[in-house]
């Protein structure tokens, strides 16, 4: 029996085991939102279509699966734009699917007419735009093969409607062969040799743990390997829950806005693993500065990354997983606590700087007792700013896929949809959003979204009035000449919630912070915690070192 474009595309999902997609509808995709209809696949309607790509973000990060997102053409695709960068570079699996004009108007300007497969192409992985219908199943499960496999990103699929119109005989491939992409997978074993016996021979290692320690599923063997060889890890933005916060060989994040103890330990070392990272500015600082000290070992499936920013002395092309499993079959064993012992005691050290003390109802403090209430699998996604920073720092973070932000684009606005990704996903586990009152601002309409869905999620606000980030920023490097950053007219968040029907808490004494966390994590209700922090506390240090 022949089928239409637009039922093949649901048809090719139903393949691929898709359970849910997020989107929003217009004119050159009523076909597709017809053909959804026949379907068992869950439509969640967003907002709109930037958080879509959030949304499915979200789902992708929490899950290890690929996020599916719909929108239709023209300003919907072109609302997409920032979701699609921001899951580029952040390595986050997905397929978008775009909606487009009849392919004997391509290129006229007609109405919603956007040349979306141009506009993406330099910060989407692969897309298509789909010129007959019989090529559908052939794009779709290349579209997942090439969005889940090596370093993973997003993809898009710009089907035109006339497009999803065509009939066609549906035949689902079971395999994919692209000639001019084929993943190294298998690390080359001297090279891995080589890495091994550096290791063994090393006084002062550290790891570097990045986004893809979690993407290619190796946080366990990390864990075997800081423990086999006595090796301090550090995480950058992405890598945070590749490495269990708790564990006394983990020394927190890299980095501009790092740790004391990571940037010291990275400062010192005479062996930096970078594992699935991409050194990017914010992890290294300078780099004339950076690990000076040591010899670079950069694990990463993806070649174009090793030797970018910085020259490495072993580079292994692989998937860590493989590689980090052909690691541990080698004698990598350092009794050695000397150096293990000295990083730790700098952990220390950063512990005793807190700055907990005193009546002040500190972020810090907030997200102390956050940590103390939470699950210890509570997701909890971030959006952009200082929350961010201070998240990153102080939450404390147990597993991989619990820790989502924008750490590549740094889009504000990516948490509400994100969380909401993640918590559809995951009805079972605690989803918390920290976020700030101008990235809020950005995406609160989703709050409609979380109603509609029926899903609780902890919404935690930093409102200091400001653009926190950029006020500090203006502090450092304008001398304190503030320049819009100042945020007048902002709402009163709880009455916010409270008009999409939403409970909402204020806070703003120290006192009340614990009772108010205790109470908001209580059930699995959305609630709204708004804290009304100092708007000087700034995300010290931006860089410390000793
Ligand atoms: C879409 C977008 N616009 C602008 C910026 C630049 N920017 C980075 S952080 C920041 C301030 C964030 O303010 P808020 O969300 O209130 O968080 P805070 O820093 O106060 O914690 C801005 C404007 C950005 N990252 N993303």
């Amino acid at each position: 029996m022949k089928i239409s474009g637009a039922q093949a595309i649901i048809k090719a999902l139903e393949e691929e085991g898709i359970k849910v997609v997020f989107g929003y509808p217009g004119g050159a995709v009523l076909p597709l939102y017809d053909s959804l209809l026949d379907s068992k696949i869950k439509h969640v309607l967003i907002r709109q279509e930037q958080n879509a790509v959030h949304s499915a973000s979200g789902y992708a990060r929490s899950t290890g699966g690929v996020g599916v997102c719909i929108a239709t053409s023209g300003p919907g695709a072109t609302n997409m734009i920032t979701g699609i960068a921001t899951a580029y570079m952040d390595s986050i699996p997905i397929v978008a699917i775009t909606g487009q004009v009849s392919t004997d108007l391509i290129g006229k300007d007609v109405f919603q007419e956007v040349d979306i497969t141009g506009a993406t192409a330099p910060f989407c992985k692969h897309n298509y735009l789909v010129k007959n219908a019989q090529d559908i199943p052939g794009i779709v499960k290349e579209a997942f093969y090439i969005a889940a496999t090596g370093r993973p990103g997003p993809v898009l699929i710009d089907l035109p409607i006339d497009v999803s119109k065509q009939l066609i005989e549906f035949d689902y491939p079971d395999q994919v062969d692209l000639r001019g992409y084929k993943p190294t997978y298998k690390g080359h074993h001297l090279q891995i040799k080589k890495f091994a016996k550096a290791l063994k021979q090393s006084k002062r290692p550290v790891i570097c743990a990045g986004g893809g320690v979690i993407s290619s599923d190796a946080s366990e063997l990390l864990v075997k390997i800081s423990e086999s060889a006595n090796i301090p890890v550090t995480t950058t933005l992405m890598g945070i829950g590749s490495f269990p916060d708790s564990h006394p060989n983990a020394i927190g994040m890299v980095g501009q806005h790092g740790n004391f103890a990571a940037n010291n330990a990275i400062s010192k070392s005479d062996l930096l693993i970078v594992a699935g990272a991409r050194l990017g500015d914010r992890a290294t600082g300078s780099l004339d500065k950076f690990a000076k000290n040591a010899t670079l070992v950069h694990i990463d499936i993806d070649p174009a990354e090793i030797g970018k920013n910085i020259s490495i002395d072993i580079p292994i092309v692989g998937d860590l997983r493989y590689v980090l499993e052909q690691t541990l079959k080698q004698d990598i064993a350092r009794q050695d606590d000397y150096w293990i012992d000295i990083v730790r005691e700098w952990k220390v050290k950063q512990g005793e700087s807190k700055l907990n003390s005193g009546d002040n109802m500190t972020a810090e403090y907030i997200l102390d007792v956050v940590s103390s209430i939470k699950d210890s699998d509570c997701i909890a996604v971030t959006d952009v700013g200082q929350h961010q920073i201070w998240a990153g720092r102080y939450l404390n973070i147990e597993k991989p896929g619990t820790f989502l932000t924008s750490g590549g684009l740094g889009t504000m606005g990516y948490g509400l949809p994100a969380a909401i990704g993640a918590k559809i996903a995951n009805r079972d586990k605690q989803v918390m959003l920290i976020t700030g009152d101008g990235s809020f601002q950005m995406t609160f309409n989703e709050l409609a979204t979380i109603v509609q869905e029926d899903i609780g999620i902890k919404i935690i606000i930093f409102n200091n009035n400001c653009l926190g980030m950029v006020r500090e920023l203006q502090q450092h490097y304008c001398n304190g000449r503030y320049s819009q950053v100042f945020m007048r007219g902002n709402p009163d968040f709880v009455s916010l919630a409270k008009a999409y029907g939403i409970e909402g808490i204020k806070v703003d004494k120290k006192q009340d912070v614990e009772g108010a966390i205790k109470y908001g994590f209580s059930n699995d209700n959305t609630i709204v915690i708004e804290f009304l922090i100092d708007d000087k506390q700034n995300v010290l240090p931006v860089r410390e070192e000793v």
